[in-house]
């Protein structure tokens, strides 16, 4: 008896030192999604779809207003979060395919020496595994991109496997048995990475259509001229003309078949949508091209086809052309972007779920956030990379039980150079004096340092493909943006964000600015050489 109740003493004892242990280093899940806009997120007020389990996270805790990028665009943004640097320092300055250098620290490695397990699950996206991860399985084809249905991974011994399904439901799926497999009596930290709501937005079978009843209101700037702003007059990324109606809107598109499918069959099932039309060969072999629909198995293409084959019928029938044209490519682009949103969405609901049926939710602080904002037919775009507004911020919330207070809302200006310090904070690990940013956990807990920064540097540098965005650098601060393009476009632009919140009036050279302008200049110096951004430098002092 004496002994029962010393061994019942004992795990006592024991599970409060691992309940202990665990309230000074909580467990930390990064749900990081691809392209998801915040302005597609209900908590960040989008009143037409629902994202009840964001939504949960940032009820449950706090939502960032104002969260930055400092280079609005994937891979670059990756590298950021895992080395707290900016682009010029990590060396990952754009999707070209040059491998992330491994030998760099990244954050988790600094988990692991503090007894964390560390998981990367999805999309990832850098061209080689970094190091500081226990477990690796990131998606492995099209170049990282990985593809919605039936995708390949590749682990952390470098071997691909290829599964079948949806990639955001694996995605879960893998999560979970990662966690079934792990040292209970560790703490985690989990990046699910995930690849929705990526270019060309294939949403799970039970969401096709989930919107087909919304008719999206146009943006008053979609059809922008681009006034007083060369570089978005150079840009390749309107929805008018460079959405394709095939490729993106899969409007004609054909499922399932690739480079192998008999041209007979592929011949077959183009009858259905043209009948009259006659197709050469080399056609119809472009039909097997896109990867991300040939992936698609007989059950998941059949489901497709039909979907789609009414639309594409409905969309032959009406003869569109000129604004018409835009704008039902518009509705179309936003009932499947929001479709994929919505499968993500139910996974993240899935994550809650199990964390609250283990018990883990009291001890686990769970993000949710974005790669980079992107455009939802503002300024008449898809994409992201300019330092506009949509592209620039993107969606964070994060519930931190018994630290960060419900409802709470954030305007104070962070960045991605900031979330690795602030994962290390959280974690009681100092910021290494080679990360450039700092932790905001301070001001999630409302007591914002006295001297937290104001305005945010950027730098963005991919060109010309594949959107033609003329590489620029900039600072922005509450009611001001200042921006610098050097490439393909070489000129300043200036906005006064309290006149003009959607940033289509260039008013660089309007005489009243004159001494702001001077103002942000020298502060955008002063942060170039802050940030040792050397090349930023020369461009800054090369005169135009
Ligand atoms: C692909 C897309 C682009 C997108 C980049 C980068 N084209 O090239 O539209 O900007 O990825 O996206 S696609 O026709 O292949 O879909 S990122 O999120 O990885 O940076
Ligand atoms: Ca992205």
């Amino acid at each position: 008896m004496k002994k029962i109740k010393l061994l019942l003493l004992g795990l006592f004892i024991g599970t409060a030192i691992i309940n202990a242990q665990h309230q000074q280093h909580p467990n930390i899940i990064l749900i990081f999604s691809d392209d998801h806009a915040y302005q597609a997120i209900s908590a960040y007020g989008n009143n037409l779809v629902q994202t009840p389990h964001i939504d949960r996270i940032a009820k449950e805790g706090a939502l960032l207003e104002n969260n930055f990028v400092t280079n609005s665009i994937c891979g670059p943004s990756r590298a950021t979060l895992l080395t707290g640097k900016y682009s010029h320092k990590n060396g990952y300055y754009d999707n070209g395919g040059t491998p992330i250098n491994t030998a760099q620290l990244v954050f988790p490695q600094l988990l692991q020496q503090n007894g964390y397990q560390t998981a990367w699950i999805g999309k990832m996206h850098l061209n080689a595994l970094p190091k500081g991860f226990n477990y690796l399985n990131v998606l492995a084809s099209a170049g990282g991109q990985g593809h919605y249905f039936n995708p390949t991974f590749v682990n952390i011994n470098n071997d691909t496997s290829a599964y079948k399904g949806y990639v955001t439901n694996l995605i879960t799926d893998f999560f979970f048995e990662w966690m079934e497999q792990r040292d209970p009596n560790k703490p985690f930290f989990a990046v699910i990475g995930e690849k929705a709501t990526h270019r060309s937005w294939l949403p799970d079978l039970p969401d096709l259509g989930a919107y087909d009843a919304i008719d999206f209101p146009l943006p008053d700037d979609f059809f922008d001229n681009y006034e007083s702003r060369p570089a978005a007059q150079q840009q390749d990324m309107t929805i008018d003309k460079t959405m394709r109606l095939k490729e993106d809107l899969k409007i004609g598109q054909i499922f399932g078949i690739n480079r192998n499918t008999d041209l007979n069959e592929i011949r077959k099932r183009l009858k259905e949508y043209y009948p009259n039309k006659k197709f050469t060969d080399k056609e119809l072999r472009n039909f097997a091209r896109n990867s991300d629909y040939s992936s698609l198995d007989a059950e998941q293409a059949a489901a497709y086809q039909k979907y789609y084959g009414e639309i594409t019928k409905k969309f032959e029938a009406q003869k569109l052309n000129g604004k018409d044209l835009a704008k039902w490519k518009f509705q179309r682009y936003l009932k499947d972007y929001y479709a994929t949103a919505r499968s993500m969405d139910r996974n993240i609901g899935r994550i809650l779920s199990y964390l609250d049926s283990t018990g883990l939710s009291k001890n686990t602080v769970v993000i949710y956030a974005s790669d980079q904002g992107f455009y939802l037919g503002e300024h008449g775009w898809f994409d992201k990379r300019f330092i506009y507004d949509q592209s620039l911020k993107t969606a964070f919330v994060i519930r931190y039980p018994g630290v960060i207070k419900p409802g709470t809302r954030i305007k104070e200006f962070v960045s991605n150079v900031d979330w690795a310090p602030t994962l290390l904070d959280i974690a009681g690990i100092k910021t290494p004096s080679e990360m450039q940013g700092a932790s905001f956990l301070p001001i999630l807990k409302q007591q914002t340092p006295h001297n937290w920064k104001k305005d945010i540097y950027y730098h963005y540098y991919e060109y010309p493909q594949p959107h033609h965005v003329s590489p620029h650098l900039g600072i922005r601060t509450k009611d001001y943006l200042l921006i610098r393009f050097y490439k393909g476009v070489e000129g300043w632009e200036f906005f006064d964000l309290k006149k003009d919140p959607k940033q289509l009036h260039n008013v660089y050279n309007q005489k009243e600015y004159a001494p702001i302008i001077a103002q942000l200049k020298s502060r955008l110096k002063e942060l170039i050489i802050h940030y040792d951004d050397k090349e930023a430098l020369d461009i800054f002092n090369t005169p135009i």
